[in-house]
C-alpha cells in the first residue's frame, strides 16, 4: 500500500474516537487515516513572529501528524483573507460578502508557496498525496515547481460555483489552471463537477477526452464526484455511549413532553440559520396549535470571528432570536432555544437522537455532514424526520428527506408541519432508505474510492496512454 500525505489547511490532532469536537473536515481526515500509514501535514494554527522553515511532527492516535506556524501577516493574507474574505462567500454564492483584495491574493500565493517550500523535504518518490480544500488551490502547481512527480489530487470540500462568478476573481484563469497540476480533482457532486467542467470548456477553451478527462492550459486531469460520508457505525454507536445515553437522557427531560426541531452548525451565513428562524417564526404564527407544543434547538458554534462577517451574522442571530422570543414566547415555554457552545460527539449523538426533526437549511453547502449524523442517530423504531435544503450536497444523495427550498420561509415551515404529523411507517421507510444510503456511501467509502482514483492516475502515469479528443462537450 502506498503512503498517503494529507495536507489542508489546519490540521487537529485526532482526538480518541468520541472524545473529539473536529469540525466536518478535520472528523473526515482523522478517519480516512487512521487506517492509513500517512502524514497529515499543515498548519498548527498557531502564529510566529517571523517564519523559520520549521516542522513539528508528533503521533497522535495512530497518525504521524506535521505542523507549520505561520506569520500573522500570513493568517491575515491567506487564511482571514483570500480564503475566508474571498473564496468562501464568492463560492457559496454571496458575491456580496466577496472581498477582493490584491493583498489577499499575494498572501494566498505566499503562504501556498511556503506549504510547498516546507513539505516537499518530506515527500517519498511513491507517496501519493491528497491536497484539501480551497486554501490550498496552487499547492499541487509550488510542489511540481520544486519537481514532486508524484500522483497528486486535490479535494474541494465546498461548492464549485457557476462560471459567472468564478469569472468575477481577478485571475481567476490562473486559479483554474492551478487545479491542472493535479491528477485528479474531487467534488462531493456531479453538481460542482459540472459546474468546474464548464468553466473548463466556456471559460478557458478546454477540451473533455473520451475517458471524462479535461484537457486546458496544455494539461490533462481528470474530474470526479466523490461525496463524502462520515463514520456511519461509529457515530450511531456513540449514542449508546455513556455520555450520548446521558445527554439523550437530559435532553428527553428538558423536552417536557414538548417535539424538539434541532439545527446544529457551525456559525456561517452559508447555513441559512436566520431564514430558519424567520421559517420557524411563520410556522408559529400559522400553526397556533403548534405553540407551546414544539421549541427549536440551535446549537451553532461562533467560527472565523476575525472575519466581520461573521461577527455581524452572530450579532443579528442573537437579536432575531431575542425578537422572536420576546414576540412569543410565554412564561413556561421559550420557542428559540439558541446556543453558541462546541459539544463532544457523544453529547450531540444523543441531542440528534432526542430530536423529532432535524432542520439542515443551508442557502449553499459542498455537502453537509450534519444531515449525515442525524439519521445516524436515530432509534430505527421511533426515528426522527430530517429537512434537508436542496442546495445541501447532501441533498443528490438524500432524497428521502423531506426536501425544501430555504429560500421560503413559507416551504420550509409547510415542511417541518408535514414532518411533525408523519406517522410512524412513513418515519421508518424514509429513515431505513437515508440510513442504508449514509452506511454505504461512508467517509471509509469516500477515503478508499479517492485514493483508488489517485493510484490509478499514478498507474497511467507510469504508462502513459492518451484519451481520444472528444471535443467540447454540449451543455445539457
Ligand atoms: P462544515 O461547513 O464545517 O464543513 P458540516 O459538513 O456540516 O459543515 O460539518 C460540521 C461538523 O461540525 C459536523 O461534524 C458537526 O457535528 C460539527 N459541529 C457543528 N456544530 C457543532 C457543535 N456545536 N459542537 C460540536 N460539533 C459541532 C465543510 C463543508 C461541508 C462539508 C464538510 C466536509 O462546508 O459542506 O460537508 O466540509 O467535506
Amino acid at each position: 500500500m502506498s503512503r498517503l500525505i494529507v495536507v489542508s489547511n489546519r490540521v487537529t490532532p485526532p482526538a480518541p474516537e468520541g472524545a473529539s469536537s473536529q469540525g466536518g473536515l478535520a472528523m473526515a481526515i482523522s478517519a480516512a487515516l487512521r487506517e492509513y500509514s500517512g502524514i497529515w501535514f499543515g498548519w498548527s494554527g498557531q502564529s510566529t513572529p517571523q517564519y523559520n522553515g520549521q516542522i513539528s511532527v508528533q503521533r497522535a492516535s495512530g497518525v504521524t501528524i506535521a505542523t507549520m506556524d505561520l506569520e500573522e501577516q500570513d493568517i491575515q493574507e491567506y487564511y482571514n483573507g483570500f480564503a475566508n474574505r474571498t473564496l468562501w462567500p464568492l463560492f457559496h454564492y454571496r458575491i456580496d460578502l466577496t472581498q477582493y483584495e490584491r493583498s489577499y491574493g499575494s498572501g494566498y500565493a505566499r503562504v501556498n508557496a511556503r506549504f510547498a517550500e516546507m513539505l516537499m523535504p518530506l515527500i517519498a518518490p511513491k507517496d501519493l498525496i491528497w491536497v484539501q480544500d480551497y486554501h490550498l488551490i496552487p499547492l499541487g502547481r509550488e510542489l511540481r515547481e520544486r519537481g514532486a512527480k508524484n500522483a497528486i489530487g486535490f479535494f474541494l470540500h465546498i461548492p464549485w460555483p457557476a462560471r459567472e462568478l468564478v469569472a468575477t476573481l481577478p485571475r481567476h484563469r490562473q486559479l483554474v489552471e492551478a487545479m491542472f497540476h493535479y491528477d485528479v480533482v474531487g467534488f462531493h457532486t456531479e453538481e460542482w463537477r459540472d459546474a468546474f467542467v464548464s468553466y473548463v470548456l466556456h471559460e478557458a477553451g478546454g477540451m473533455q477526452l473520451s475517458d471524462g478527462s479535461l484537457r486546458a492550459f496544455g494539461r490533462t486531469t481528470r474530474p470526479q464526484a466523490f461525496p463524502i460520508g462520515i463514520d456511519a457505525k461509529g457515530f450511531s454507536a456513540l449514542t449508546q455511549s455513556e455520555a450520548g445515553m446521558e445527554s439523550y437522557a437530559r435532553m428527553q427531560e428538558s423536552k417536557a413532553g414538548r417535539k424538539m426541531l434541532l439545527g446544529v452548525d457551525r456559525l456561517d451565513y452559508s447555513k441559512g440559520i436566520e431564514e430558519r428562524f424567520l421559517a420557524f417564526e411563520r410556522l408559529l404564527a400559522e400553526s397556533e396549535e403548534l405553540k407551546r407544543k414544539i421549541f427549536l434547538l440551535q446549537i451553532s458554534t461562533p467560527t472565523r470571528g476575525e472575519v466581520d462577517a461573521y461577527q455581524d451574522m452572530l450579532a443579528r442571530l442573537d437579536a432575531l432570536s431575542g425578537r422572536i422570543n420576546g414576540v412569543t414566547a410565554e412564561m413556561d415555554w421559550i420557542p428559540i432555544r439558541s446556543i453558541h457552545r462546541i459539544h463532544t460527539r457523544e453529547e450531540l449523538a444523543g441531542v440528534y437522537r432526542a430530536a423529532e426533526v432535524a432542520l439542515v437549511t443551508p442557502l449553499r453547502d459542498g455537502m453537509n455532514l450534519v444531515a449525515k449524523e442525524f439519521v445516524a442517530a436515530q432509534d430505527e423504531e421511533d426515528p426522527g424526520v430530517l429537512v434537508l435544503s436542496r442546495f445541501a450536497g447532501a441533498a443528490q444523495q438524500m432524497k428521502e428527506a423531506l426536501i425544501v427550498n430555504p429560500f421560503s420561509v413559507e416551504d420550509v415551515a409547510d415542511a417541518i408541519r408535514k414532518a411533525l404529523a408523519m406517522p410512524l411507517e412513513e418515519r421508518r421507510s424514509r429513515w431505513r432508505a437515508l440510513w442504508d444510503g449514509v452506511e454505504r456511501d461512508d467517509i471509509f467509502a469516500w477515503r478508499d474510492s479517492f485514493v483508488a482514483s489517485l493510484e490509478a492516475a499514478r498507474d497511467r502515469t507510469a504508462k502513459p496512454r492518451p484519451g481520444r479528443i472528444a471535443g467540447p462537450r454540449r451543455e445539457g
